[in-house]
């Protein structure tokens, strides 16, 4: 077929214009020492709840926002924003995953320098989201206890592009039958080695250990930017 090898070819060009976009927020994140996380998950599986738990967390002791990328309406953004952080939402329309030149152009108005941590909740999506890089420094992927635990083997693409993984809804976890033991070995099969992280956005269980890695992991970034020399906040 004709079609085939023009299709690739497209694809090929976008990732790669997408890529050098990517690196160029990377380098802006790095320069303003704002610690950048992406959020990925299938839909519903808890992105905006546990972001709004995390950006109430971290919100006051560090300067926080976040984008939230969705086909249509802000109820995402409403929703985060009553952290008290300044959230923006991006409308992607049809395309099922946020990109680079997306964020760059949410940025426009905003100062990076203003920001310690700036978290990034992709479009609830599976599979579209894997390929995009955001120039993110640390990228979640959040799995329900209610969607199966064989999903990591079934789009183990968003799981090997993710550096952690969060277990969310665990407060359901006995309700949905969810079977811990095989939901973690699906995830290692997958991605040996993975981080994972369990977390009720409900009764906030969890959510006070993943905030503590994340103020370790920005601190090791600084220190690694500023080539070991100590860094305090
Ligand atoms: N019981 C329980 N429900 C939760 C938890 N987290 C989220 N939910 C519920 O799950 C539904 C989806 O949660 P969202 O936070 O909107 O999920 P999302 O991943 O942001 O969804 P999209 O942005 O549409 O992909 C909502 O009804 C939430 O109230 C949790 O920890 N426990
Ligand atoms: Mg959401």
């Amino acid at each position: 077929m004709s079609e085939q090898p023009r299709l690739v070819q497209v694809r090929q060009r976008v990732l790669k214009r997408n890529d050098v976009a990517a690196g160029m927020l990377r380098e802006r994140f790095q320069e303003a020492g704002t610690f950048v996380v992406s959020l990925v998950s299938s839909p519903g599986a808890g992105k905006t709840a546990f972001l709004e738990r995390v950006l109430r967390g971290l919100n006051g002791p560090f300067r926080v926002g976040a984008f939230v990328g969705d086909l249509a309406t802000d109820n995402d953004a409403r929703r985060l924003a009553r952290s008290g952080a300044p959230v923006k939402q991006i409308v992607t329309g049809t395309v099922c995953h946020l990109d680079a030149d997306m964020v760059t152009s949410a940025l426009e108005g905003w100062r990076l320098d203003d920001f310690d941590f700036l978290f990034l909740e992709n479009v609830g999506n599976l599979v579209c989201p894997a390929s995009f890089d955001l120039g993110e420094a640390l990228r979640l992927v959040l799995f329900s206890v209610t969607e199966g635990e064989d999903k990591p083997l079934k789009y183990p693409t968003i799981f090997n592009t993710a550096d952690v993984a969060v277990v969310t809804k665990t407060d359901m976890a006995a309700a949905a039958d969810f079977d811990a033991r095989l939901a973690y070995q699906s995830i290692q099969a997958v991605r040996p080695g993975m981080e994972i992280f369990e977390a009720s956005a409900k009764t906030g269980e969890g959510v006070g250990e993943f905030l503590e890695f994340l103020r370790e992991r920005r601190s090791a970034s600084r220190t690694e930017a500023s080539g070991g020399a100590l860094q305090s906040t």
